[in-house]
């Protein structure tokens, strides 16, 4: 049994005086490719970090949810069910309430709960510490109220969650992403049908490692930047007559762009979705016939996209993925949204002390806040731990 795992059992027992029903577990998420096409109806591909949301959770038949974070502290949070209701909370405790508020919308008889909370997910460092909390709140009040709802049904509604209750307009991937990963693997995920595939993506066995650099630059994707991308993406693909930017075929992309004329924003939006759809695909094809070191150019292609076209990197993104790079890794991009957040290296195993240390140099030198470097292993997805 985990270390956090006992904390949140004996934390629940604190507050509520009983021993909780269950303990569940649903962590964050790193993006290995394809960013932005979630909401285009594209592809994406991350994996499970092992830091994690753990929720001890009980039953309650009075209408009530009583909510406690250990990390917020403070006193129980107490919310009536009949009074939850979309852009009324601006709290963490927004994200288990809107969760609670989708369930029920969907008709599903969730009656109560208490509910007791821990994270070791960074927040604001762009790996999905929203979803996480969700995703565990969903399967805990699914295992308990015996719902039976597969994985991608959860993650759907707790993207309905955070996309009305919480009100932040962001895609289908970060919660499919806690909801549906397997340990050792990468989630190659369609976001039009979620039809999805488990990738084996065992870093370790070949001598490499993922470096995750959180920049420190906090970032939330309820602010205006994140919306204002994906407005122009559905700008792009309703000038182009197209449900999505998804139905724009690589080799369709130069007509596509000349249609779209002196768009020069528009142009740009398309430009990345369709160019990251397919990189997402390389990046299949080149892990499946054994090439996780090839990879890396295509990582690098992905940032500069983020960058130059999407332009939704950072100052502190930029300079991590230079200098890694120009260190030696094996390629490297942001993550996430972007605004802030975290960056990926891909680097050989032997190479990770010398790049930590240039790459904290670097932001040393450019006075930025130091950042955190940690290795990133693909794990478990959403699970019931006790
Ligand atoms: C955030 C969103 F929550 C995701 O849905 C996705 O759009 C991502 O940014 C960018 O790829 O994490």
């Amino acid at each position: 049994m985990g270390a956090q795992q006992v904390q949140v059992g004996d934390g629940f027992a604190a507050r509520y005086g009983a021993a909780p029903e269950g303990v569940w577990a649903a962590p964050g998420r790193v993006n290995l490719i394809g960013e932005h096409t979630d909401y285009n109806d594209g592809f994406v591909m991350p994996f499970a970090l092992p830091q994690q949301a753990v929720a001890a959770v009980s039953r309650r038949d009075d209408g009530l949810l009583r909510l406690h974070s250990a990390e917020a502290g403070g006193d129980v949070v107490e919310l009536r069910l009949d009074a939850l209701a979309p852009g009324s909370d601006d709290a963490w405790t927004a994200y288990p309430a809107g969760v609670v508020w989708a369930l029920r919308e969907a008709g599903h008889p969730v009656t109560g709960a208490d509910v007791h909370l821990s994270s070791t997910v960074p927040t604001g460092a762009g790996l999905s510490s929203s979803a996480a909390l969700e995703v565990v709140i969903a399967l805990a009040l699914d295992d308990l109220y015996g719902l039976g709802l597969p994985g991608w049904r959860l993650a759907r509604l707790c993207q309905r969650a955070e996309n009305v209750y919480v009100g932040a307009p962001t895609g289908i991937m970060d919660q499919t992403a806690s909801a549906c990963c397997a340990s050792g693997h990468a989630l190659f995920l369609d976001s039009r049908d979620l039809s999805q595939r488990q990738i084996p993506f065992d870093l370790a066995a070949e001598g490499l490692r993922l470096l995750v650099v959180d920049t420190r630059v906090q970032h939330a994707h309820s602010g205006g930047e994140y919306g204002r991308r994906r407005a122009g993406c559905e700008k792009g693909a309703a000038l182009l007559g197209v449900d999505a930017l998804r139905d724009i075929p690589y080799d369709g992309l130069d007509a596509a762009l000349a249609r779209l004329g002196d768009d020069e924003e528009v142009v740009r939006l398309v430009r990345h979705v369709v160019t990251e759809n397919h990189r997402v695909e390389r990046v299949v094809d080149l892990l499946r016939s054994g090439g996780t070191r090839a990879i890396g150019p295509v990582l690098t292609e992905g940032h500069a996209s983020l960058r130059d076209d999407f332009r939704v990197s950072c100052p502190e993104l930029d300079l991590a993925v230079g200098t890694a790079n120009a260190a030696g890794a094996l390629g490297a991009r942001m993550t996430g949204g972007g605004f802030g957040g975290s960056a990926i290296v891909l680097a050989e195993a032997a190479d990770v002390p010398a790049l930590t240390g240039t790459i904290e140099r670097a932001f040393a030198e450019a006075s930025f806040t130091r950042p955190r470097v940690f290795e990133a292993v693909p794990s478990p997805g959403a699970r019931r731990l006790a």
